[in-house]
């Protein structure tokens, strides 16, 4: 029990909080569960191991027949690494692709927001994994939870002044958000029980952590490649004349998760807050996030996101909030403007003589598949040639720091493994993302990353035939609302709605800055080109130069083309 005294406090409280406040700073029964023979951990402790990086899940494809056969789920779980700004030196590389092959499924799932993740890890194998992980430098504590998790950065390997100050700045936040419990330490490590007279002090976070997830982004000035708009807290970093860092802008409230059919949940876009100086912005972030561990609802996790404490109170009531807990004055936010997001894909200089390279991952999964060889052959190259991997928020994988003389040779290592150069990889293909969905996630109600690679091969073969191949269109698949693909930031997005169904949202655009909409509900998959051709073939006659499908949607109107096609359609 942790020393948490007045457990009346929690009356009308969501359960989570009482197993928070009681947990003694995340230890709970994780470890003596751990000893016991069985394949899967109790309901308490599955809630508390998230905040250790680890989801219990079970096997979807297997349930049916373990049901026809009496027996229990297929229980498994879930590693995510915390991996700030993507970045993973070669050896925490080769630990992940070891883990993957000897306690995981034998694949490695690069995510949206510059993670790794191990499915299917068994219950005896988590602690090796886990020691592994650490001990190649990197850790899973704070990978889930209601904690701020991964602090995200645009992944270019630039290492001029301004980018070196930048990771700096996500150096101190790190370190001041990583939670303070020693219990991670203990249960994974083996970390001694330490006894001494001073207090464990989780300064920020106290006994209840926050009330829900939170998550940060730094973007770098015109490129918004790790989607800004969608995070509790986003920090764009902006350049001076001379080529240093002047400050971020401040933008605060985004959120993409919802519930059909549950009008009281919705997606919202982060707004403009303030503009800090580089030296300030540790403390507007920690006060932003404690702003929310104070006022955000912990009484019902629908309703528990920065985005609803924000909608409820203001975003003045926020700023003056901020402003009253920090020491400098908070000025006004500064204009932002975008230009085409780079995915850093293909070969390009790095600034210091050497070069790297973005190499494309279909829905960030490395796997060994037919043909296509990338957990192979990723790692052949990291055994040989030693370059930083840096993990990018379209699941894709950077090489860095090659030197020149080498291109020849990861080209050689690339193609004897079938990895495509991105020149041969079709834009909508290219702009394409979808979350695992089943059979590992437990919400998923439909398929994503096993649907969207047939679906947009269709596509593709489509936007050939209509004369739009070249066009950088943004297609964005989730198995459920809560939108882990981010898809109400594509220029189009499918999210599912029961199995084989997806709600198809237009009018979103290519840089992430607007939020789509339902053109058509509910839609069978093997449906969808049908859907679309007579929209794009508009788009194709109608649109101004340069105009992105999104954007000429939006600009001619979702309900007008809906007429138009004959559709009818409100979200479900
Ligand atoms: Fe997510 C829950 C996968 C990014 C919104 N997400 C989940 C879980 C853990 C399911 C669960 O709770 O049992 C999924 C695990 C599936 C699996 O088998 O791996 C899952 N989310 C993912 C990843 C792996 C998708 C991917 O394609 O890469 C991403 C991991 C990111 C990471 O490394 O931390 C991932 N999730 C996102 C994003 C995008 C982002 O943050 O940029 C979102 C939308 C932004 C947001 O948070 O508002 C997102 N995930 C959610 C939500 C809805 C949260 C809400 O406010 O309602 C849930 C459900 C929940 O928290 O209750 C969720
Ligand atoms: Fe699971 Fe839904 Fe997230 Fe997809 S969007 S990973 S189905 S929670």
């Amino acid at each position: 029990m942790s020393d948490l005294t007045d457990l009346s406090s929690l009356e009308g409280l969501s359960g989570n909080e009482a197993i928070k406040a009681t947990s003694n700073h995340l230890r709970g029964l994780i470890k003596e569960e751990l000893l016991e023979d069985t394949p899967a951990f109790g309901d308490t402790s599955e809630t508390l191991l998230k905040f250790h990086g680890i989801y219990q899940q079970d096997d979807r494809d297997r349930r049916k027949e373990a049901r026809a056969r009496g027996l229990s789920k297929h229980h498994q779980l879930m590693i995510r690494t915390r991996i700030p700004g993507g970045v993973v030196s070669p050896d925490a590389y080769v630990a992940h692709d070891e883990i993957s092959r000897k306690w995981a499924n034998g694949t490695l799932r690069v995510t949206t927001r510059q993670d790794f993740q191990l499915h299917g890890v068994l219950k005896g194998d988590i602690k090796k994994s886990i020691r592994a992980i650490n001990d190649s430098l990197l850790t899973t504590l704070g990978g889930c939870g209601d904690v701020e998790r991964n602090i995200m950065c645009c992944p270019e390997p630039v290492a001029d002044q301004f980018h070196n100050e930048v990771d700096r700045s996500i150096g101190a936040m790190v370190t001041e958000f990583t939670p303070k419990t020693r219990a991670y330490h203990e249960i994974w490590l083996d970390g001694e029980v330490v006894k001494t007279s001073e207090p464990e002090v989780e300064s920020l976070y106290r006994e209840q952590y926050l009330p829900r997830k939170f998550k940060t982004t730094v973007a770098l000035e015109g490129d918004n490649c790790v989607d800004i708009y969608a995070h509790d807290l986003a920090l764009v970093a902006m350049r001076s004349t001379s080529g240093a860092l002047r400050g971020f802008n401040v933008l605060v409230g985004g959120g993409l998760g919802r519930t059909h059919n549950k009008p009281e949940t919705f997606v919202a876009v982060a707004q403009p807050l303030c503009f800090v100086e580089p030296d300030q912005v540790v403390d507007v972030a920690r006060e932003v996030v404690a702003v929310q561990r104070d006022y955000g609802d912990r009484a019902n996790r629908r309703h528990a996101r920065l985005k609803y404490t924000i909608a409820d109170r203001g975003l003045d009531w926020f700023r003056d909030e901020v402003q009253s807990r920090v020491k400098f004055k908070l000025q006004p936010p500064e204009r932002l403007s975008w230009k085409p997001v780079d995915d850093h894909l293909g070969w390009h200089e790095q600034g210091d003589g050497r070069l790297y390279v973005g190499i494309y991952i279909e829905n960030g999964r490395i796997a060994d598949v037919d043909d296509v060889r990338s957990r192979s052959g990723l790692r052949k190259i990291v055994d040989e040639l030693r370059p930083q991997v840096r993990l990018t928020a379209q699941q894709n994988v950077i090489l860095a720091g090659i030197d020149p003389p080498d291109r020849s040779r990861v080209e050689e290592l690339m193609a004897e493994h079938g990895i495509a150069g991105v020149e041969s990889i079709p834009h909508a293909i290219r702009n394409a993302m979808a979350c695992p969905a089943i059979p590992t996630c437990g919400l998923a109600v439909a398929e994503a990353e096993r649907a969207l690679p047939g679906l947009i091969r269709q596509l593709t073969t489509l936007l050939d035939e209509l004369g739009l191949g070249d066009e950088r269109i943004s297609f964005r698949m989730s198995g459920c609302p809560n939108g882990c693909s981010r898809p109400y930031l594509g220029d189009v997005g499918f999210v599912g709605t029961t199995l084989g169904k997806y709600d198809v949202m237009l009018a979103g655009d290519f840089n992430g800055t607007r939020l789509n909409r339902v053109y058509a509900p509910n839609v069978p998959i093997a449906e969808i080109p049908a859907l679309l051709r007579p929209t794009l073939e508009a788009f194709r006659e109608e649109r101004e130069p340069a105009e992105g499908f999104g954007d000429w949607v939006n600009r001619t109107g979702l309900e007008a083309l809906r007429d138009r096609f004959a559709l009818s359609g409100t979200a479900s």
